[in-house]
């Protein structure tokens, strides 16, 4: 990769952060939300809808949904009937992955930051309710700067709110670093004069921002699947001391996930190109056994344990959560390459996973031996950082010793033909 916005001749000194779809996963709640308003008209809400709701203040959010959806009130009205059903679930949004990570990181290193949100400043306090963590961070460090939604002329794509953020810090707007997860905030940043990264919180959002989009190909714009891709260094930021293993590895760094993930599938037939094409087996888990977490999951290569049925070995392993952007692959999937020898294949059998590293972002090659070679060194690493505490403490955990549940599916499929001849 060339060389980043920022980096060299103009650093960035300071951080904005959007609130919502960025640090909070408050977009499914509204589209929850949005979603039971318009039915009472008998609409649904598209995604289209969705799209252009996002980022946006709460009553343009509506005047959108209720211009492309043609209902037949007013914005006003449909605000009205929302807000009684969204303020009794804003304390409960969850932290998006890498969200609290980047704050803790920002904050003790010194880095000046900002939160520019579309959000009124009282449903921001509701959001930060039960969040005392966050919410000292944010809002009650000496010299923090919070910018509501409500206390600027024009909501986001203007640049009201991250130049009032810019000028609440001190700091110019064209060393200030965005991070938004909506285009109408995109375009506000940029049209504020500053830098943006953008992790969008809907699928399909990253396509707006293609080469054709200036401020992407200009390099003023950047797009991450998720905030733990995001590396400060490459903006002239302090750099995260938190990976393993400590003294880092030529193959980067493994980040321990705050939430470790549990799965367990039984495994089926993949692409049939893992050991033909890569000499990589991926041991493909059934989709639907893992959907809600396939569904959920930030795309990127994450290292973990496996366990296969009730063999008494407990793997080291590294897997491929996305839509393998080599491949360009039109099904999410969940592949685990485990990093041991295996006689035979293990179709049939139930394949137990505790995902608790994340090691990158899933990625393009020129080469297929540029890809191989990479999957390797990802192994390497996760190799090494699954010996360090705390993730070698989770190859003993309960749920991959739980003998009953991880056995339960291997007998009655491995007799029913599924596994090659
Ligand atoms: P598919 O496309 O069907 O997943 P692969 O060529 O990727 O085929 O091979 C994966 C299969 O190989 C797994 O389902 C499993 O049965 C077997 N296998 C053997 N060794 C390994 C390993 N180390 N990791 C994962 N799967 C393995
Ligand atoms: N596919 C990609 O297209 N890009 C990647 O960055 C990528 N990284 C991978 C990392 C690991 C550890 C593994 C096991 C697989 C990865 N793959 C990636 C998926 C690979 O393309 C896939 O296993 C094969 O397509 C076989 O289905
Ligand atoms: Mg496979």
């Amino acid at each position: 990769m060339g060389q980043t916005a920022g980096e060299v001749d103009n650093p960035v000194k300071a951080v904005l952060l959007d609130l919502d779809g960025l640090i909070l996963d408050t977009e499914s709640l509204c589209v929850e939300v949005a979603r039971s308003v318009v039915e009472r008209y008998g609409k649904d809400l598209t995604l289209e809808a969705q799209r252009a709701a996002l980022g946006k203040r709460p009553l343009e959010c509506w005047a959108s949904v209720a211009e492309i959806l043609a209902l037949p009130v007013p914005a006003e009205q449909l605000l009205a009937e929302s807000e009684p059903l969204l303020a009794a679930r804003w304390a409960d949004a969850p932290l998006l992955p890498g969200a609290l990570r980047l704050v803790r990181h920002l904050a003790a290193s010194g880095v000046p930051f900002a939160v520019a949100t579309s959000t009124p400043r009282a449903t921001f306090n509701s959001k930060m309710s039960r969040k005392p963590e966050l919410r000292q961070l944010l809002a009650e460090r000496p010299g923090a700067v919070v910018v509501c939604g409500d206390e600027v002329t024009n909501g986001k794509p203007h640049p009201d709110v991250f130049l009032a953020a810019a000028a609440g810090l001190g700091v110019p707007a064209a060393q200030c670093l965005v991070l938004e997860d909506a285009p109408s905030g995109a375009a506000g940043a940029t049209s504020a004069g500053m830098r943006v990264v953008v992790v969008p919180s809907l699928v399909g959002v990253g396509a707006e921002f293609g080469p054709a989009d200036p401020a992407a190909a200009s390099g003023l714009l950047q797009l991450l699947p998720s905030l733990l891709a995001f590396c400060p260094e490459s903006y002239g930021l302090p750099r995260f001391h938190d990976t393993l293993p400590p003294a880092g590895h030529p193959g980067g760094g493994v980040i321990p996930m705050d939430r470790v993930v549990r799965l367990r599938g039984e495994v089926v037939k993949g692409f049939g190109r893992g050991s033909k094409e890569l000499g990589i087996p991926t041991a493909n888990v059934c989709p639907a056994a893992v959907a809600k977490h396939l569904a959920e999951a930030v795309t990127g290569i994450y290292a973990g344990w496996a366990r296969v049925g009730q063999r008494p070995e407990i793997h080291k392993t590294v897997l491929s959560i996305g839509w393998n952007p080599f491949f360009a692959n039109k099904e999410k999937t969940l592949e685990p390459w485990i990093l041991a020898d295996f006689d035979q294949p293990f179709y049939g059998e139930t394949l137990s996973l505790v995902i608790c590293g994340y090691v990158r972002p899933e990625a393009n090659f020129s080469s297929l031996e540029d890809l191989v070679a990479r999957i390797h060194a990802d192994a390497d690493v996760s190799r090494a950082a699954l010996d360090c505490p705390p993730l070698a403490a989770l190859a003993a955990d309960p749920f991959l010793l739980d003998l009953e549940a991880s056995g339960s599916a291997a007998p009655s499929r491995q007799s029913s033909g599924l596994g090659p001849a």
